[in-house]
């Protein structure tokens, strides 16, 4: 499916928003896929993220940089999801809890205008 924009239907997807926690995430990882994502200008740290089919991964985006940052899954389809709600100010973090049940490849991206063209991109890969 790579490159096609088509649409998974069985695609099942979480969204979950707790934004603005005010304690920095610890990195420790207990049995929850949980990643910590840096995003300072102009890019998502790390960008590759590892996950399994039916497991729930907790991406908490941490903003360490001077700008707003978001982060979006172009080719999954997010009603009115454009990466407005993973908006998330310099010093603020969000969390982003999905569950992906095809593996492949997701990319994501920031959506604020010319950052992912800066290099604002990143991918979720998810193993059977
Ligand atoms: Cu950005």
């Amino acid at each position: 499916m790579k490159g096609m924009a088509i649409l998974l239907p069985g695609l099942a997807m979480l969204v979950g928003l707790s934004a603005c926690a005010s304690q920095p995430p610890t990195g420790a990882a207990g049995g929850d896929n949980q990643v910590v994502v840096v995003a300072t200008e102009m890019r998502f740290s790390p960008n590759r993220i590892d996950a399994r089919v039916g497991q729930p991964v907790i991406i908490t985006i941490v903003n360490e940089g001077s700008e707003r940052h978001d982060l979006a899954f172009p080719a999954i389809e997010m009603p009115k999801l454009e990466g407005v709600e993973t908006l998330t100010m310099p010093g603020q973090s969000t969390r982003l809890t999905m569950t992906f049940d095809q593996p492949g490849t997701y990319p994501f991206l920031c959506t604020i205008p010319r950052h992912a063209a800066s290099g604002m991109t990143g991918a979720v890969f998810v193993s059977p």
